[in-house]
C-alpha cells in the first residue's frame, strides 16, 4: 500500500518544470526508474509488432514540413488513389504471417471524405476478420466519422500531436493544434483506443519535447499507444537538412514518456533504420514496448523483418501475442520459419 504522501503513478496533471527535471536526471537514474516502472505494468521482455500500409499515397493538401506526402514539396513520390480492398487484404495477410498483431492503414488526407467511409468500413471489418487488430490514420475526424469507424470495429486511431503547442506553428500551418486535440477527443468519445505521439529531431528544443509529453499525458486519459518517431529526413521536404538528433536525448524522451504514461504502449516508431542495434536496445530498456515492423513505413523504408527478429532474439524479447489471433494462427516458431524461408535464409528459432 502506498503512503498518502507518495505521488500516484498515473497522473494527468504534469507540469513542464517537473518533466524537464526528469529529462535532466543522470542518464542511469532515468533509465533505471523508467525500466522499474515499466516492469510494474508490462512484461519487460515482450514487444508489440504493428505493420503499416499506406492505403492512399501522396498529393496531400497539408503542409507538414516533415512529410514526403505533402503536395507542396517535390519529393518524387508516386501518388496513388485509395487502394482496392483486395490489395489491402493481401498486405494484411502477409503482415499476420510475418508475426504482426496490428495492421495500421494510413492515408495522406487532411481528413477523409464521407464518400470514402464505406470503403474504409469494409477494410476495417475484413482486416479484423483475419484476426488482426486494426488501426487507421486518416487525418482529422469529425464526431460523426469517428462514430462510423468505431461502429465498423476500428480498434485504434492514430493522430499525432507531433510537437509542443508553441513549436507546432513552425512545422504545420494548415491545421491548428486545437484541431488535433478535437480529433483526439472525437476518437476517444467514439470509444476507439487513442494512438498519439510525435516526432523528434525537427529542430525543436528539449522544452518542446517536454511540452509534447505534457500535452499527451494530461489528456483526459493517457493515449493507449504513444508513437515516438525520429524524423526521417526526406529529400525535397523543408526538413530534409535538419541536424541529426542526439541519440541519448532520444532515449531520454522514451524514458520520460514511460514515466509519465506508465500503462501506455510507447512505440519506437519511424527512424529505426537510422538507429543501430545498441540504440534500439537502449530504447527497449528505457521502456519502449512496441515497434513498426516489416520493411516499409508509409512511404519510406524500415528495417528488414528478419533483422528485427534477429535483434529481438539477441535481446531475448518475444513478439507480443494477440489473444484472438492465437486460436486460428500458426505458432510463433512457425511464423519465424516462414519469414526466414521467404528471405531464403535459415531463420528458425523458438521464442519463449
Ligand atoms: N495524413 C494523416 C495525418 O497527418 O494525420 C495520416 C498520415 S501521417 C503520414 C501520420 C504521421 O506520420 C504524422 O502525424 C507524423 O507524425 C508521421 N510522419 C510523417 N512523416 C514523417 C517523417 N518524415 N518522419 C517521421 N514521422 C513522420
Ligand atoms: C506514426 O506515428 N508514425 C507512422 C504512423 N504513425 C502512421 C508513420 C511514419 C511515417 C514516416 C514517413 C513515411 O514513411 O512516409
Ligand atoms: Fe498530409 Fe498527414 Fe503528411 Fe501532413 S503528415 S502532409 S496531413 S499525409
Amino acid at each position: 500500500m502506498s503512503s498518502t504522501s507518495e505521488m500516484p503513478v498515473i497522473r494527468n496533471d504534469w507540469r513542464r518544470d517537473e518533466v524537464l527535471a526528469l529529462f535532466n536526471k543522470p542518464f542511469n537514474d532515468l533509465i533505471y526508474e523508467a525500466q522499474s516502472l515499466h516492469r510494474r505494468f508490462f512484461d519487460p521482455n515482450s514487444v508489440q509488432l504493428s505493420t503499416l500500409l499506406s492505403i492512399k499515397t501522396g498529393a496531400c493538401p497539408e503542409d507538414c514540413k516533415y512529410c514526403p506526402q505533402s503536395a507542396r514539396y517535390d519529393t518524387g513520390l508516386k501518388k496513388e488513389k485509395l487502394l482496392h480492398i483486395d490489395y489491402v487484404l493481401e498486405a494484411a495477410k502477409a503482415a499476420k504471417l510475418s508475426g504482426a498483431t496490428r495492421f495500421c492503414m494510413g492515408a495522406a488526407w487532411r481528413s477523409p471524405h464521407d464518400r470514402d467511409i464505406p470503403n474504409l468500413v469494409e477494410m476495417i471489418s475484413e482486416v479484423k476478420a483475419l484476426g488482426l487488430e486494426t488501426c487507421m490514420t486518416l487525418g482529422m475526424l469529425s464526431e460523426n466519422q469517428a462514430e462510423k469507424l468505431a461502429d465498423a470495429g476500428l480498434d485504434y486511431y492514430n493522430h499525432n500531436l507531433d510537437t509542443s503547442p508553441e513549436y507546432y506553428g513552425e512545422i504545420i500551418t494548415t491545421r491548428t493544434y486545437q484541431d488535433r486535440l478535437d480529433t483526439l477527443s472525437n476518437v476517444r468519445y467514439a470509444g476507439m483506443k487513442v494512438c498519439s505521439g510525435g516526432i523528434l529531431g525537427m529542430g525543436e528544443e528539449q522544452n518542446d519535447r517536454a511540452g509534447l509529453l505534457v500535452q499527451l499525458a494530461n489528456l483526459p486519459d493517457h493515449p493507449d499507444s504513444v508513437p515516438i518517431n525520429m524524423l526521417v529526413k526526406v529529400s525535397g521536404t523543408p526538413l530534409s537538412d535538419a541536424d541529426d538528433f542526439e541519440p541519448f536525448e532520444f532515449i531520454r524522451t522514451i524514458a520520460v514518456a514511460r514515466l509519465m504514461m506508465p500503462k501506455s504502449y510507447v512505440r519506437l516508431s519511424a527512424g529505426r533504420e537510422q538507429m543501430n542495434e545498441q540504440m534500439q536496445a537502449l530504447a527497449f530498456l528505457a521502456g519502449a514496448n512496441s515497434i513498426f515492423y516489416c520493411e516499409k513505413l508509409l512511404t519510406t523504408s524500415n528495417p528488414m523483418s528478419n533483422d528485427d527478429l534477429q535483434l529481438l532474439k539477441k535481446l531475448g524479447i518475444r513478439p507480443e501475442k494477440y489473444d484472438s489471433v492465437q486460436s486460428d494462427s500458426v505458432d510463433e516458431s512457425e511464423l519465424y520459419r516462414i519469414v526466414g524461408e521467404s528471405r531464403g535464409d535459415n531463420l528458425f528459432y523458438r521464442v519463449g
